[in-house]
């Protein structure tokens, strides 16, 4: 232990941390499957297993949600396949009809829900001889991390994040078998790398996030650091004014975990995201720390990034680099997917592409890699034509949501299903011309994102009526990709069921929207 931890009053969870790492745990799955969920230790169950990937969800007791690690959001058909098949055998008794389900992230990742403690050593198994792993996606460790969705296909692309992302995964995984050197941070921290033109990866809103940028001729990253959304903390990134070229973004992302690790506040919980630590310091004494943990000097940023196009949401067809290839972003509403369609876009996958399948952001899915000569084909595939298409009316392309009060603790209102239905019945009402993105959170913790919306709403509760009823704060102007910038709350506290109308009124107020005739004699 550092002398800057030692000094601290450790808050509850690093108390526990020290007395056993989480994990550990690996090692007592076969223990907690005999002795069944109930009679397990209450910060192992519910806190301890995150570290392997495993998130107990007291909304559906004795079920399990997985998190899992998709670097640069790419998987195989082999890999969707196996993920399916987790859901179809494991995930009973949790979601629609008791079937399971798994939802795409808004970090270009997969959750399976309704998994119980019996089958966790089972599944972890199955994961590893599929090349995957869900270990470290939860509590003090990083995140899955985010890179172009486009990479190696994007005609304009300036560097393929697919590398960098697989090997930062594996360096901080352990290869996925659990690094507990790096699994020991003060906090959570995120990692994206942009690739591309237009920062389809909200680099901003990351712990450390890597933008290409040129200097002196040979291409690289400049550095943004400290990014991040806790309640009532909604900070964007700054820069490190740090230019690294390709090779050294290892070397640098471990020397700033390092120094986060050994430095980083561990007190109130609330206050242990890097950018405390760089409060605390100042941005200067920051890079000077990392600067000598990265053991040669940092070069300055490079004047100006690379980031100079507006946000591509990749939804419909787009030629690729590669002459006579296509990929094609299907529209996945509110990210939900279900075992029967895991399978059929994993075969859709294999026999119009090359069996890759890539995760995005914006919770859809791309398929690449498919010849001019197959196209028509598989825009005619039914699944396109019924659950995931690529001409999703205009509200519903930009709808993003968090899980909400289904499945997750800390939601103060439901949000999936209720997104859906407003967007449906605002598209029945209004001639919408220009694309309007509204991102759903069920907590201040804004797993949503929606301070990058155009529209973002933040669960709450709120009196009406002598009641008490689910509300939304309300946030406006987001902004992605060039000029990324936050929102700000406009609105305070607006009853979900009187949501729809003054969306309606923001919609034409702001975004150019006007009443359909037969609404306004309805
Ligand atoms: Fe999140 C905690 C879901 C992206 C900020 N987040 C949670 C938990 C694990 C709470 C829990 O244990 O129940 C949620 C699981 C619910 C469930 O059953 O699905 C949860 N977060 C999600 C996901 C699934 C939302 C989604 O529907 O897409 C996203 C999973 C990403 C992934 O694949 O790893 C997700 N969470 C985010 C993001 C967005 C991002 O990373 O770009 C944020 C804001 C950015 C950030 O972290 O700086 C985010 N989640 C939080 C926080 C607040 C962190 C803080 O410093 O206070 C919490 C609460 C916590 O960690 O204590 C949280
Ligand atoms: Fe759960 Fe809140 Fe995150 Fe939504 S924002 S997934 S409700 S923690």
């Amino acid at each position: 232990m550092t002398q800057a931890v030692k000094k601290q009053k450790l808050n509850k969870v690093e108390q526990a941390k020290a007395k056993k790492h989480p994990l550990l745990l690996k090692q007592e799955l076969e223990h907690f499957a005999q002795i069944g969920w109930e009679a397990m230790d209450e910060f192992e169950r519910d806190f301890g297993l995150k570290w392997l990937g495993f998130f107990h969800r007291p909304v559906t007791p004795g079920k399990f949600m997985m998190r899992m690690r998709i670097p640069n959001g790419i998987l195989t058909s082999t890999q969707m396949r196996v993920l399916a098949d987790i859901v179809q055998r494991y995930c009973q008794g949790a979601g629609f009809q008791d079937q399971g389900n798994a939802d795409i992230t808004t970090r270009q990742n997969l959750q399976l829900r309704g998994i119980r403690i019996e089958d966790i050593a089972d599944i972890i198994n199955i994961l590893a001889q599929a090349g995957l792993t869900c270990v470290q996606s939860g509590m003090d460790n990083v995140r899955n991390i985010t890179g172009s969705p486009v990479a190696g296909i994007d005609a304009n692309e300036l560097i393929d994040t697919r590398g960098l992302c697989r090997i930062l995964q594996d360096t901080i995984t352990n290869n996925g078998e659990g690094n507990l050197e790096l699994s020991d941070l003060p906090r959570k921290f995120n990692i994206a790398v942009a690739g591309g033109r237009d920062n389809s990866v909200h680099a901003e809103i990351n712990d450390l996030g890597l933008l290409p940028a040129y200097k002196n001729g040979t291409l690289g990253f400049n550095i943004i650091v400290g990014g991040y959304f806790a309640p009532n903390q909604y900070v964007s990134a700054i820069p490190l004014d740090a230019w690294i070229p390709p090779e050294d973004v290892v070397a640098l992302t471990l020397a700033m975990m390092m120094v986060y690790r050994e430095n980083g506040p561990r007190e109130n919980r609330q206050k242990c995201r890097m950018m405390h630590l760089i409060n605390q310091w100042g941005i200067e004494k920051f890079r000077a720390e990392v600067e000598q943990r990265f053991g040669k000097p940092l070069a300055t940023a490079a004047e100006k990034d690379e980031i100079d196009w507006e946000k591509r949401d990749h939804i419909g067809v787009y030629p690729q680099k590669q002459t006579g290839l296509n990929y094609v972003g299907l529209h996945v509403p509110v990210g939900r997917l279900y075992a029967n369609e895991m399978f059929e876009l994993a075969r859709m996958a294999e026999v119009y592409g090359n069996g890759e399948i890539r995760l995005t952001v914006e919770q859809n899915l791309i398929i690449p890699h498919i010849p001019d000569t197959r196209l028509s084909a598989f825009l005619a595939e039914p699944l396109l034509k019924e659950r995931f298409t690529i001409e999703p009316g205009i509200l519903n392309r930009g709808l993003v949501s968090c899980t909400g009060n289904e499945f997750c603790g800390f939601a103060i209102i439901e949000t999936k299903n209720r997104a859906l239905a407003i967007v449906k019945e605002l598209e029945q009402e209004l001639i919408l011309t220009q694309p309007v993105r509204i991102h759903w959170t069920g907590c201040p913790n804004s797993c949503g994102q929606p301070q990058v919306a155009d529209i973002g709403f933040i669960g709450t509760k709120t009196r009406k009526d002598d009641r008490t009823v689910e509300a939304v704060d309300i946030w406006m102007g987001g902004k992605v990709g060039k000029d990324a910038h936050l929102g700000k709350e406009v609105m305070k506290r607006v009853a979900c069921e009187d949501l729809k109308s003054v969306v309606r009124d923001l919609l034409v107020e702001h975004f150019g929207a006007k009443i359909k005739e037969e609404a306004l004699v309805g």
